[in-house]
């Protein structure tokens, strides 16, 4: 089964996304195809310093080159080094209902959050739908949060594949609920762009001001804390198994717990959970030959794959008038 899925580089990465998709995405690579790639195209929506987004670029290579994606195992790339992706976006732009990208929500939250109104981000999930397609991705990983862009590519395929003949994988979107929507510190679904977020790879200093500053309700020290809705619940859970996660209710349900001293403790753990990755990070971000020799094998094997589903569809759609 052909795994993928793409992350962008439009800020640092966070907890989210880890637990959202690129955990599940590493954890994959042992038996499945894996398809994993970095969207530069994508975040040219919301990002516009140059320098900025080349960085955020490498360092995201390097993150999940640190978490273990292993590139001899798995297709692993940068958008644009396979700008067929592009090609593909203009062919199936003719198969989109604007309707159905009116209807998108990631359109309207952005904008309500000040991110300028550009044809790029409205015709966001058709770039992703080509990003699916191009590759005949079967199953594709995500967070609750981009269920509705996967359902646009469902559509669009199913829309192809309609009017020209069999040329597309249908893709199915494959969400864990318990990771499906990981708040950031807020409350508010973590996100690059909200401020929310608790990066994976923040120094120590960093992380402490973020995990102190997240926001509790007001219940005394001597009455039971909600769990239901609870951040500090949610976040401590992503990293127990049931069993601990039934051992830290107790704790919640139990008078006398102190909102403090469990920051302190999920503090410990996310330094701890992610030591070692941090090591083999700082190994990875000062070896950048490796690091683009590694991008430029991914993108060949990548391209490779791409083409097989780019010359079906120009022959289906008749691009191909020399034949
Ligand atoms: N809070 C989250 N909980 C669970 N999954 C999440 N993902 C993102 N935030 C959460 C998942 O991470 C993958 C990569 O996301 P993306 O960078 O491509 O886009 P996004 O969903 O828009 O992520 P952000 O962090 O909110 O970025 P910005 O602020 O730039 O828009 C996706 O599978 C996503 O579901």
């Amino acid at each position: 089964m052909r795994v993928l899925s793409g992350i962008q580089p439009s800020g640092s990465l966070h907890l989210g996304n880890y637990f959202g998709m690129m955990k599940r995405m590493i954890d994959y690579q042992e038996n499945h195809e894996l398809f994993c790639f970095l969207v530069n195209y994508h975040a040219l929506t919301t990002v516009f310093d140059s320098e900025l987004l080349r960085r955020q670029t490498f360092e995201a290579v390097c993150d999940f080159l640190a978490l273990g994606l292993d590139p001899e195992k798995s297709v692993f790339w940068v958008q644009s080094d396979v700008p067929e992706v592009t090609e593909l976006t203009w062919i199936l732009s003719n198969v989109t209902g604007m309707g159905l990208l009116e209807r998108c929500h990631a359109f309207k939250d952005k904008t309500a959050k000040g991110i300028p109104a550009n044809h790029g981000l409205f015709a966001y999930p058709v770039l992703m739908a080509a990003d699916i397609l191009l590759f005949g991705g079967e199953k594709v990983p995500v967070g609750k949060d981009q269920k509705q862009h996967l359902e646009v590519a469902k559509d669009i395929a199913l829309r192809f594949n309609n009017a020209y003949g069999e040329t597309f994988v249908v893709p199915e979107p494959d969400i864990e609920e318990d990771f499906a929507v990981v708040p950031g510190t807020d409350g508010q679904k973590m996100s690059k762009s909200y401020g929310n977020n608790i990066e994976i790879f923040a120094d120590e200093k960093t992380l402490k001001k973020k995990i102190m500053g997240i926001m509790t309700d007001s219940t005394p020290v001597d009455q039971p804390k909600p769990v239901e809705g609870n951040i500090l619940f949610d976040l401590y859970s992503l990293f127990l198994d049931d069993k601990d996660k039934e051992k830290l209710k107790e704790r919640f349900i139990t008078p006398g717990l102190k909102y403090g001293d469990l920051k302190k403790e999920i503090l410990a753990v996310i330094w701890e959970y992610f030591a070692p990755y941090r090591q083999e990070r700082e190994k990875i971000v000062r070896d950048k030959a490796y690091v683009l020799k590694t991008m430029q094998k991914g993108a060949n094997k990548a391209r490779q794959a791409a083409a097989v589903y780019l010359e079906k569809a120009k022959h289906n759609v008749g691009l191909d008038y020399r034949s």
